[in-house]
């Protein structure tokens, strides 16, 4: 998820706060530009790891070393899939789709104030959200990002603490794209 979701509540009064969150897939951008041939991907930020499948434009490569790092060797042109030269700029992604991905509220420590929390996919739709009700997101493409708005509400007379653990659960399954 990006967009990090923190904020500060005036717990005496019980206060309720809504926030618009993204989940995108793991991704970059090519740093240098590259031929239709070359074994070495400059990437703008690490993202990747050692095995993963990663796609830019319409060709697919597999990460051969250098995961971790954003200097890869990589594979060409796997998957039958079309070497191709591609600039500076062209986002990188991990070439998996997603399915039936569900977000939940979770509490990790002590008393479950997961309740707290409304999920719903419009910032309107949270007024008839229910509480602590996981939100269906359904089926994504590598290169989608999905949008969906929270509502933390506070209960009135609760006193002034540092929460880390309501958190928001996300679950689906991944393919190959
Ligand atoms: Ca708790």
């Amino acid at each position: 998820m990006s967009s990090p979701d923190s904020d500060t509540y005036d717990g005496s009064l019980g206060e309720s706060r809504d926030r618009q969150l993204f989940v995108a897939n793991e991704q970059t951008t090519i740093a240098q530009a590259i031929d239709a041939v070359s074994s070495i991907i400059t990437l703008a930020a690490a993202r990747f790891a050692d095995g993963d499948v990663i796609i830019t434009d319409s060709e697919e490569m597999r990460v051969l070393s250098g995961g971790g790092t954003n200097v890869l060797n990589v594979q060409r042109a796997i998957y039958s899939t079309q070497p191709a030269a591609h600039s500076q700029g062209s986002v990188v992604y991990a070439a998996c789709n997603y399915s039936d991905l569900t977000v939940q509220p979770v509490d990790t420590t002590g008393t479950d104030e997961s309740s707290w929390c409304k999920l719903a996919l419009t910032q309107s739709g949270l007024d008839t959200a229910v509480s602590g009700k996981a939100l269906v997101l359904g089926d994504r493409t590598c290169r989608s990002t999905i949008s969906f708005w929270r509502r933390i509400t506070v209960p009135a007379d609760t006193s002034a603490q540092k929460k880390t653990d309501i958190k928001l659960r996300l679950t689906g399954t991944m393919s190959l794209a």
